[in-house]
């Protein structure tokens, strides 16, 4: 490894002494070779090459578009999902609109006002008024967007403590996700990584009242229509909780406890249901059916049929099986909650189970 960063700076310092001398014979008072200096024919070569790579980016968008449209996520599964769809619809919108003027009208006067041996340019030295508009109409936009991103951040952020929220922890470790429930008294015990010993893999302090009745899970389960305040916390390093079809991320930052909330309003089975994504599963399913024949072919098992969940996944690049760091959400009416919640053990039971 050593030895090829050596040779990496041996040839970028032989780069740059080269590029060195081409920048002093360049600035020669006196060119020694006319071959450096532009005729109208290279001129006219790079101006339609210009409008040449206009067409390009145009034509790249609209494939995109084109083959790509369709990969955007559901309609959101959260009550506070559909404030962050339209600062992003708005946003991009503008981007959009921007982008396509300012590198059309960018490429098109690089190409109408190339070098030419008869014309010359004229000394324009400044415009007041020109660079009042330039300036005043990016400042207001950005302003307006910024404004309206930081009242909407400032919203979904905002817990209000007599929505009484449902509490989950979410323990990020390289490369699993646990959740931990509060338990009767929706209040999680206080946890260190020191306390992390045999079963009480989360570190929960076994002296505080308070985490004797937490549960520990591997699947997440949310009652539709209650506000959920989750608490994220890392074990080793920096990991990112994203719950896509909510508009939720939060990163999970090892020594400190950060916190997202938000109340869904989709259950997994209505979500199943969405015209879109039954479109989606169908295309996946047949993706993979085509997979599974070359796999029979081969003597291997076929690929089982995908069924839509709702997931968290990791979204900081973590280390080496960080893609497959994730966990499934189910989003189920209040009863069906608590029934799964009761059959979850307590920590208290978990660790009396271990030392009998
Ligand atoms: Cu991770």
């Amino acid at each position: 490894m050593t030895a090829f960063l050596v040779v990496i700076v041996i040839i970028l310092f032989g780069i740059s002494v080269w590029q060195m001398s081409r920048i002093f014979k360049l600035a020669q008072t006196k060119p020694t070779l006319n071959s450096e200096i532009a005729t109208d024919k290279d001129n006219n070569t790079h101006g339609y090459l210009m409008m040449g790579f206009l067409a390009f980016i145009y034509f790249l968008t609209i494939v995109s578009f084109w083959l790509w449209g369709d990969v955007l996520l559901p309609e959101s599964g959260s009550e506070h999902g559909s404030k962050i769809d339209t600062l992003m619809l708005i946003t991009m919108i503008l981007i959009f609109f921007v982008g396509i003027i300012t590198q059309g009208v960018l490429h098109y006067f690089a190409f109408i006002y190339r070098g030419n041996k008869v014309k010359r340019a004229t000394f324009y030295a400044d415009n007041d008024k020109l660079e009042f508009i330039w300036t005043i109409i990016p400042v207001i936009t950005l302003a307006g967007l910024i404004i309206y991103g930081l009242f909407t951040w400032t919203d979904i952020m905002n817990v209000d403590k007599d929505d009484d929220p449902l509490i989950v922890e979410l323990y990020a470790q390289q490369f699993n996700w646990k959740a931990r429930y509060g338990g009767n008294d929706n209040t999680l015990g206080d946890a260190n990584v020191r306390l992390i010993q045999g079963i009480n893999q989360l570190g929960v302090d076994p002296a505080d009242p308070n985490g004797q009745d937490d549960k520990i899970v591997t699947e997440l389960h949310l009652p539709v229509g209650r506000k959920v305040l989750f608490k994220m916390r890392s074990q080793d390093v920096l990991h990112s909780a994203y719950m896509p079809h909510f508009r939720a991320q939060m990163n999970c930052v090892p020594g400190m406890v950060t916190q997202f909330a938000f109340t869904p309003t989709v259950t997994s089975e209505e979500m199943r249901q969405n015209d879109y994504i039954v479109e989606k599963v169908a295309n996946i399913n047949n993706i993979r059916s085509e997979k599974s024949k070359a796999l029979t072919a081969a003597r291997e098992e076929a690929l089982e049929p995908y069924e839509f969940d709702y997931v968290l996944i990791c979204n900081k690049i973590c280390g080496i099986s960080h893609y497959n760091m994730q966990m499934k959400i189910i989003v189920e009416s209040e009863e069906d909650y608590k029934a799964w919640l009761a059959k979850q053990p307590s920590l208290a039971e978990q660790l009396s189970n271990e030392n009998k």
